[in-house]
């Protein structure tokens, strides 16, 4: 079986992070906007560094403005993932782009987007399950009102909550509030840390925010005593390889710390993040790691075994993942 086949669960994908370029130009065409400053010359988007990312991202998800055109979305991303192999997929979504963290208008985007899902699942079997997620760099505030749109809409497809955004803005403890209103209606809880912040940031998102994953969560590598906690826990790290080779996290996949952390006994899974942002798809995250690791079939089962165990979804649904 080729790489592209092999069935794979993905637990670290930002929804509009997922939107094919010419995807959110067609839109663009559409509703009349001038989105010309994000694009390369040869299509793809236009970035310098993580914070601009971050803008980019920004700019392209403006010309997502109805439920209707978060159906779309989710209908042009799980065809790419599902032609990838990917048969579980787990996905940020944010109120904050989507009514404005408005309850009512939340929930008219979230029935769009499971309607599209569920199509999705019955054309290509692909699972997708929904964590509402707040953005650092939005604030408390913001993500108070998120969490409220979380715990009012969990259930079946909300089976999660997180964090993103700009790490290098304020602290975890600053969203702990968020993160046991979250808790409370019973969600499952996993944040952004170790990627452009150091160990410290691992350890405060696991103190502060109580989460059972983190996103990223590489760092750890530089505080072996807190790889050892993170293998001790059990803590499932939601690892994205190239988009830390991408965006100079590591500067190539083989000084990526993903081998050494599973070597050391950490539950360790593999994502794309934002995969046209960062020219990747989970075919090409398998092919790098077996070129960089030679990684092979036990490999690639082992991953899966681990996401499978860490997925946020019923156990219904884990009987129905291959
Ligand atoms: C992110 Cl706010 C946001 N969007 C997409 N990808 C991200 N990675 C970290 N924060
Ligand atoms: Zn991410």
């Amino acid at each position: 079986m080729s790489l592209s086949e092999l069935p794979k669960l993905e637990l670290h994908l930002h929804l509009e992070g997922a939107a094919p370029p010419a995807f959110i130009r067609g839109l663009a065409k559409e509703k009349s906007v001038d989105l010309s400053g994000i694009f390369r010359e040869d299509g793809s988007y236009a970035y310098r560094d993580f914070v601009h990312f971050l803008s980019v991202y920004e700019a392209a998800t403006s010309v997502l403005k109805s439920p209707e055109d978060y159906a779309r979305l989710v209908t042009a991303v799980l065809e790419e993932s599902a032609a990838h192999g990917v048969v579980y997929c787990e996905t940020f979504v944010s109120p904050d782009f989507c009514g404005g963290s408005d309850v009512g208008a939340w929930r008219e985007y979230l029935h769009a987007m499971q309607d599209a899902a569920d199509r999705a699942e019955a054309q290509h079997g692909i699972i997708l399950r929904g964590i509402v997620t707040c953005i650092r760099h939005f604030g408390p505030e913001k993500a108070k009102a998120s969490a409220r749109c979380a715990a009012e809409t969990a259930g079946d497809w909300i089976t999660g909550f997180g964090i993103a955004g700009d790490e290098g803005q304020g602290k975890p403890r600053d969203f702990a509030y968020s993160f046991d209103m979250a808790r409370e209606a019973g969600l499952r809880l996993t944040a952004h840390a170790g990627e452009w912040g150091g160990p410290q940031s691992v350890k405060d998102a696991l103190d502060d925010l109580k989460v059972e994953r983190i996103g990223h969560g590489v760092r750890a590598i530089e505080d072996l005593a807190l790889v050892d906690r993170l293998a001790e826990d059990g803590i499932t790290l939601e690892v994205c390889p190239g988009s830390n080779v991408t965006l100079g996290v590591y500067p190539k996949w083989d000084q990526h710390p993903i081998q050494k952390l599973r070597e050391r006994g950490v539950k360790v899974t593999v994502s794309t993040d934002d995969p046209p942002f960062f020219h990747t798809t989970m075919t090409r995250e398998y092919e790098e790691l077996e070129r960089a690791f030679g990684w092979g079939a036990a490999d690639f089962h082992e991953i899966s075994q681990t996401a499978l165990a860490a997925a946020f979804c019923d156990e219904d649904t884990k009987a129905k993942i291959a």
